[in-house]
């Protein structure tokens, strides 16, 4: 088989952004759609904010600044016979009366209005100046106050936009996520041999915080970057057509650049989450195999195939800034001469006297703004590409179909009712986890109620697999499998699992106290109802020896005990669940012989007055069962009872021949 480190179906993936997968993410955002709306306004709001900046900067330096006109004559300073810009000054204010008369031979007076030519400006003294243009100096004041205020109103804004946009990207992972565990949780054990269990927590961590990133970037991305975009070249042609359509001659390079750059970056960008892919994969599994790496000696080999891998992430990390380190500087070079041709163009309007020296300004402060987002569309590729990825690979699980689940029938109508199991019937039962390697064939027998079937026969028989179609954990390929004389699938799943108990070869414990493990706590049960089940599955001596008694936390799988005792354990939680029907898988692994009389005692007090089917490896667990199956190569090849098969002298005795030693 192919080895499948859980990277391949990022190769396989196919377009970096997806219509139809924004389409699919919509219903998740559909909930907060009043929040979207309400930040998207908010993001409107502080686009609107950050234009008017520098149109403020403008208004300061031309009103103001400029000595143009006294605040009372705005307009009127230009004087285009003389070409000349002029000062003009209300003499109502005796202390500007007073500095009028000390310069008498440079103002112009008529009636309450002096007018000073621009230039002559610079023979009046300094302090001086200060008072002529008082209403200018209190103008600026107040602009800037303006300037300062929107500035704070365009922070506050912008906290609340971030946490409603946070918030909303936050609720909507919260959703996903259920839904993805949800999902997972429910899928047909099928699924989870096919997917590694890594795969699976990186689709649920990894994968669903890269949905956030995607939503809170794209709507940064497409609204906030391209009203931006929009909004300043709407307010360049309005300022001044003909000099915003020359700083707009670089666009086409612009536009050419990131084509070309949005091309090459999404190759290298991929080839460089594979390679981290890989070694994440690489790492874990050097980690899960730590014992088999040490004990065969594999550290120099593993190391080397580590260091390889670390060497072509540096490859394709150093790609990857190569093309950053040329697009990013080249966006911002692009910016700057912009900003020369707006300062060799506009500056040539400004001495014109075509164009004010605020607008000059404002058009440079507008033409950096207008490069900024640009420059950043590299890294917010990356994470939209990224992102895309992620949700493709979350589609693709929600996307699996529980394949246990009856295909066409509505839900619930035809499920049948079940208070008692009767029999379990087997009928030509034939059963493969891939195509074609069938590991059960014709597989025929039943069990009624109260009797205790087992099943022996060697390593790779099929025992296990055989157990596994009774919970329903797969469908058999083909043949039935009938409770009470019903094809089990027209039973409802987990009301039939509810009455069985699966103690299985390796049992599972979940980290967590014995109690839990033992007890989930479905139904209450009474201390001593409790005691009684610890005793009949034998795990008081195991309880008593341990430090906390049951309330003792298991590390996580149930490490930290024994093989033989974590069967003792899942014993006990069998009979907690006060199952009809038993089914027991014994461990193979080495168990020391106290334990295995322990546990086959236990296992006696479990299937009494019980209906079983245990699959034993040690002969003497089956001794009295009702009837053996030998199982061979996914065969039943003898039936009978201990006896029987021992007259027989066929397969069953050599097995029990070997077993003693004979
Ligand atoms: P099992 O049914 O596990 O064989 P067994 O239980 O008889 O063996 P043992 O005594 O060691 O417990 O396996 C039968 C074949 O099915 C074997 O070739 C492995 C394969 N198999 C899978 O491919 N996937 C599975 O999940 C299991 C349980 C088995
Ligand atoms: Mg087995």
């Amino acid at each position: 088989m192919h080895p499948d480190f859980g990277y391949f179906e990022e190769t396989k993936l196919g377009k970096p952004y997806d219509i139809k997968l924004l389409k699919r993410l919509y219903p998740y955002s559909r909930p907060y759609r009043l929040l979207l709306f309400g930040s998207i306004g908010l993001v409107l709001l502080i686009t609107a904010l950050d234009l008017a900046l520098p149109y403020i900067t403008k208004v300061a330096i031309d009103r103001y600044i400029v000595p143009q006109t006294d605040s009372l004559f705005k307009d009127s300073g230009y004087d285009t016979e003389a070409k000349s810009r002029r000062l003009k000054v209300n003499v109502t204010d005796p202390a500007k009366r007073r500095l009028v008369q000390k310069y008498s031979d440079l103002f112009y007076t008529e009636g309450q209005i002096a007018t000073i030519p621009y230039d002559a400006l610079s023979q009046v003294e300094k302090s001086d100046i200060a008072v002529l243009r008082q209403n200018d100096l209190a103008g600026l004041g107040s602009i800037s106050a303006i300037f300062l205020g929107l500035v704070i109103i365009n922070f506050v804004l912008n906290f609340i936009q971030k946490m409603i946009m946070e918030y909303t990207g936050h609720m909507i992972m919260h959703d996903l996520r259920m839904r993805l565990f949800t999902h997972i949780q429910n899928l047909a054990i099928e699924f989870f041999t096919r997917n590694p269990v890594g795969r699976l927590v990186t689709r649920v961590t990894n994968d669903v915080q890269n949905m956030h990133e995607l939503f809170t970037s794209v709507i940064s991305l497409v609204f906030k970057d391209l009203f931006l975009l929009l909004g300043i070249a709407l307010v360049l042609l309005i300022l001044n057509w003909k000099l915003a359509l020359v700083s707009f001659t670089v666009l086409p390079i612009v536009l050419y650049a990131s084509l070309n750059f949005s091309k090459r970056a999404r190759d290298i960008f991929r080839e460089l989450r594979i390679k981290i892919a890989e070694i994440n994969t690489r790492f874990s599994e050097t980690i899960g195999g730590i014992r088999i790496i040490q004990l065969f000696r594999q550290e120099l080999n593993n190391y080397r195939r580590f260091k390889a891998l670390n060497h072509e992430n540096y490859l394709a990390g150093m790609r990857q800034i190569h093309v950053l380190a040329v697009f990013m500087p080249l966006i911002e070079l692009l910016g700057a001469v912009a900003v020369a041709l707006v300062i060799f163009y506009g500056g040539g309007r400004v001495l014109g006297g075509f164009l004010s020296l605020g607008a000059l300004v404002a058009f440079i402060s507008y033409i950096r703004m207008f490069f900024r987002p640009i420059r950043d569309l590299a890294e917010k590729y990356n994470i939209l590409q990224n992102a895309m990825a992620s949700a493709e690979r979350i589609f693709l699980i929600l996307d699996t179909k529980n394949k246990l689940q009856r295909p066409s029938a509505p839900p619930n109508t035809d499920v049948l009712n079940l208070e008692q199991i009767t029999e379990v019937k087997l009928e030509n039962v034939s059963f493969s986890y891939v195509e074609n390697e069938p590991v059960l064939k014709g597989i025929s027998f039943n069990i009624q109620a109260g009797e205790t079937v087992a099943v022996v026969g060697p390593t790779g028989a099929g025992k296990t697999s055989l157990i596994n179609l009774i919970p329903r954990f797969y469908d058999p390929t083909s043949g039935r499998v009938l409770i009470n004389g019903h094809a089990l699938k027209n039973f409802d799943t987990s009301l039939f699992r509810s009455k069985i108990a699966l103690v299985m070869q390796e049992p599972f414990l979940f980290s967590g106290t014995i109690r839990e493990n033992i007890f989930d706590g479905s139904h209450p049960i009474s201390e001593k109802d409790m005691k009684n089940i610890l005793k009949a599955a034998n795990c008081k001596n195991l309880i008593d020896r341990l430090p906390d008694g049951l309330d003792t936390t298991l590390s996580e799988g149930g490490a930290s005990i024994s093989s033989g005792e974590r069967q003792l354990i899942s014993i006990a939680r069998a009979f907690a669940r006060e199952p009809q029907l038993i089914l027991f898988d014994e461990a193979t692994s080495y168990i020391d012989s106290q334990t295995e009389l322990q546990i086959q005692e236990a296992l006696k007090k479990l299937m009494e007055n019980r209906t079983s089917l245990i699959v034993a490896h040690r002969l003497s667990t089956v001794r009295n069962a009702d009837r053996i199956l030998v199982l061979n190569r996914g065969r039943i090849i003898e039936t009978g009872s201990h006896l029987e098969l021992i007259n027989k002298k066929g397969f069953y005795f050599r097995l029990h021949q070997l077993q003693n030693g004979i």
